[in-house]
């Protein structure tokens, strides 16, 4: 049958007469059809990728492609009067990640599938993922986001597993969600639930009783650890994720043979930073039931688990208080003591130890004790972890360190949100980047042809119109889409230095009153959320949108400035505003950022990085080279050794440039605290002045050098901006997920294929 006859036998009506949400629910079943037919049994190792989040973004457009019927799809539609753009504006967006890590395990998946490669992920069916943010007068407030609908993309299944927890059993559900694969296998997704949670229990916003565990469990996923009751429960979620996706890892190996001595050759599991490292005692638990005795479980539970590490900071490596496993997991406690002896017997470094002499679970030393291999996720990141933060353990294990760099699916980061770019390159190189990424460095041989770079400008213009108008429909904000776009989206944290941004933003303010008006209007847009409880990351926020009204309300200032921050920031704004990105602001203090994975995104859709040598923009910056990158700053030696010596005074510095007092001074000046709160700007100036961990400071004169040289490139050569746009994206190749996901198996899971 043709795809019009499919499609209109699903609807059971003309196609012309359905609605947009008939024709979702007619393709989403269409496209459940098509990916169960590429489903294929395992062979040898297969993966299992464990983690609390798994940022998938919307799925159909994303899945037509990789089951190659998008074209068709839009023309069948088409030739009835409808839109495909418009249906997928149907679909709620399962935000089921805060950001890098939750997005990363979603592209692993995407090419696992595309690799041929056996590999599932496991996770948490939260009710609501992320908070949906509003951004009403001024500050940012959180509402639950919900996704699930009668109809959708995970499938409840009649599996279910007790899990014991504070000694009451529950039953976990399993629902599958197929993971499509570019022209190839289908994977899936797990992701556990229990019946009795209860939606009704929100109110006020993300408020819930935190006590009734059958009620809350996968309410929410956690954007922070703020709250006393809110890390209990999340010990719960991992438990809930952990126990389960181990009975289903032993139940498929087994149903393939393994007699459980043998699991590493079954199984290979990935565990996704701490949040699941308590499958390892889990698994532990679990074959010792099976009658195998611990130390040989401990060996099979190494042999078959690897740690993936995403963080520098301190902060947010997880330590539990052992009392809260006791009371939430007590039938783990003996298993992770037995691990803390064992450990000890391999060193003497207390600092090692996996229970600290405060009584403190380290989930991270477990995890690199008993698991076969830790990895970083950039080269400098690794580096940063042998040498400093886990440098014992390196010591210790050598051979089990080792780097991957991040990466990202082109499926989602280019032929999905980006149309234009992607049939520009094909115009250019052919189909081949289409399954092998690499072949992007094709795109080099154009970089001096007029006509090509032309056609390139000409793609980003029409991308920016499209920005323009979707922030018109959905921010109600207009913007020029003759300005430079230069734009900075991802959590908002203090290290990441949103605040680095709004402090240029205040000079430019003052420049341009003072008469210094640059060559064309620059439009600065920002996408963040704030943890509901991070009281300073929500300052920045509240200052960025006063200084957007400061600055539209002038009119000496607003045709050469304008300051946009979009609302709810998620993988469906990310796919509108990468693609008509100019300059891409990667400025974290370096040594911070593990890796970053959105300068990446920016990069391929040809954008120019405005970055400091942190994380994954080192190797941007070794592939694109300094012609083709904007690098300012302290280098990542420069700032651990000014951490280690403690000699950071923000106030010095505060006292010592009239540019940083003018800046900071305005956040409370007459402008801002008429239009904005003066708690909040205050709190913000005190942090700088007296805090300022990030080092903002020490990296301002730097960024404003560096940033006037950019602009002033993009204006005095324009020929010369858009070839750097087109080297970057030429240079992107090494970032595709799908060289990540080889690398991985190469040298971790050793996989069967097919
Ligand atoms: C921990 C305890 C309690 C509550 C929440 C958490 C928590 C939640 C999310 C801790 C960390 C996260 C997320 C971390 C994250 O996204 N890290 C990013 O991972 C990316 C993929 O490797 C990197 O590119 C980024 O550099 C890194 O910041």
């Amino acid at each position: 049958m043709d795809l019009k006859n499919t499609l209109t036998a699903l609807t059971g009506k003309p196609l012309d007469v359905c609605s947009n949400q008939e024709l979702y629910l007619a393709l989403m079943n269409l496209v459940q059809r098509r990916s169960a037919a590429h489903v294929r049994p395992a062979e040898g190792r297969k993966l299992y990728y464990i983690s609390a989040e798994f940022l998938i973004g919307k799925l159909l457009s994303n899945n037509l492609i990789n089951l190659g019927l998008y074209d068709e799809v839009r023309d069948v539609l088409a030739q009835a009067g409808k839109n495909l753009i418009d249906i997928e504006e149907v679909e709620p967006e399962p935000s089921l990640g805060n950001g890098g890590l939750g997005r990363l395990a979603a592209c692993f998946l995407d090419s696992l599938a595309t690799l041929n490669l056996p590999g599932d992920g496991i996770g948490l069916r939260y009710h609501f993922g992320l908070f949906r943010q509003s951004l009403a007068n001024g500050v940012q407030t959180e509402q639950p986001d919900p996704w699930l609908t009668d109809h959708c993309w995970a499938e409840r299944t009649n599996v279910t597993y007790p899990v014991m927890l504070a000694g009451q059993t529950y039953h976990a559900r399993l629902y599958r969600l197929a993971v499509t694969g570019y022209e190839g296998r289908t994977n899936a997704l797990n992701l556990f639930d229990l019946d009795t949670v209860d939606e009704g229990i929100v109110h006020d916003g993300i408020a819930f009783d935190k006590t009734a565990i059958d009620k809350n469990l996968t309410l929410f996923l956690y954007p922070d650890d703020s709250d006393e009751a809110g890390r209990r429960l999340r010990v719960y979620q991992q438990y809930l994720m952990v126990s389960a996706g181990a009975q289903l890892i032993l139940a498929e190996c087994a149903a393939r043979g393994c007699n459980y001595h043998d699991l590493a050759d079954y199984a290979a599991i990935q565990i996704n930073d701490t949040h699941p490292s308590m499958v390892i005692p889990e698994l532990i638990r679990l074959l010792e039931e099976q009658g195998i005795d611990f130390d040989e479980a401990v060996d099979i539970v190494t042999k078959t688990c690897a740690y993936t590490n995403h963080t520098i900071l301190a902060e947010a490596l997880e330590k539990w208080p052992r009392n809260y496993l006791e009371t939430a997991v007590p039938q783990l406690m003996p298993i992770i003591e037995k691990l803390d002896a064992l450990a000890r017997t391999r060193t003497e470094d207390n600092s090692l130890a996996i229970i600290d002499a405060d009584g403190l679970v380290h989930m991270a030393h477990m995890d690199i004790h008993f698991s076969h291999s830790t990895n970083g996720v950039a080269e400098l990141h690794t580096e940063i972890l042998k040498n400093t933060e886990l440098h014992g353990f390196y010591t210790l294990y050598p051979e089990k360190f080792n780097n991957k760099t991040n990466g990202i699916t082109f499926r989602r980061w280019l032929l999905e949100c980006n149309p234009l770019l992607t049939a520009q390159i094909e115009r250019q190189i052919g189909p081949g980047f289409r399954r092998d990424a690499a072949e992007l460095e094709k795109l080099k041989a154009f970089a001096n042809n007029p006509t090509v770079l032309q056609q390139f400008a000409a793609v980003k213009s029409q991308n920016k119109q499209a920005l323009v108008q979707w922030l018109a429909r959905t921010q109600g904000v207009t913007v020029d889409p003759a300005a430079l776009f230069d734009i900075q989206s991802k959590r908002l944290h203090e290290y990441k230095r949103q605040q680095l941004n709004l402090l240029y933003l205040i000079h430019q303010y003052h420049e341009i009153k003072a008469g210094h008006l640059p060559p064309f209007k620059l439009v600065s847009i920002f996408g963040a959320k704030a943890a509901p409880a991070y009281t300073i990351a929500k300052d920045i926020i509240h200052a960025l949108l006063t200084l957007s009204k400061v600055i539209a309300a002038d009119p000496q200032v607003s045709p050469w400035l304008q300051v946009v921050f979009v609302e709810n920031y998620n993988v469906t704004a990310a796919e509108k505003l990468i693609p008509a990105c100019d300059l891409s602001e990667q400025i974290s203090l370096a040594s911070k950022e593990a890796s970053g994975t959105g300068n990446m995104k920016f990069m391929l859709n040809g954008a120019v990085t405005l970055g400091t040598m942190d994380g994954a923009n080192v190797e941007i910056y070794r592939q694109v080279g300094p012609e083709n990158i904007y690098i300012f700053g302290q280098t990542s030696d420069q700032v651990i050794r000014r951490y280690a010596e403690k000699d950071y005074c923000a106030e010095e510095w505060y006292n010592a440039d009239a540019n940083i007092m003018r800046a900071i001074d305005f956040l409370t000046g007459p402008a801002m605290l008429e239009a904005g709160d003066g708690e909040s700007l205050t709190r913000l100036r005190s942090e700088l002045i007296h805090k300022d961990w990030f080092q903002t400071l020490p990296d301002f004169n730097a960024y404003l050098v560096r940033k006037g040289q950019a602009l002033a490139d993009y204006a005095t050569d324009p020929m010369g901006w858009t070839r750097k746009c087109l080297v970057n994206t030429a240079m992107a190749g090494f970032f595709s997920s799908d060289r990540t996901i080889a690398e991985y198996n190469r040298d971790i899971w050793h996989l069967g294929q097919q």
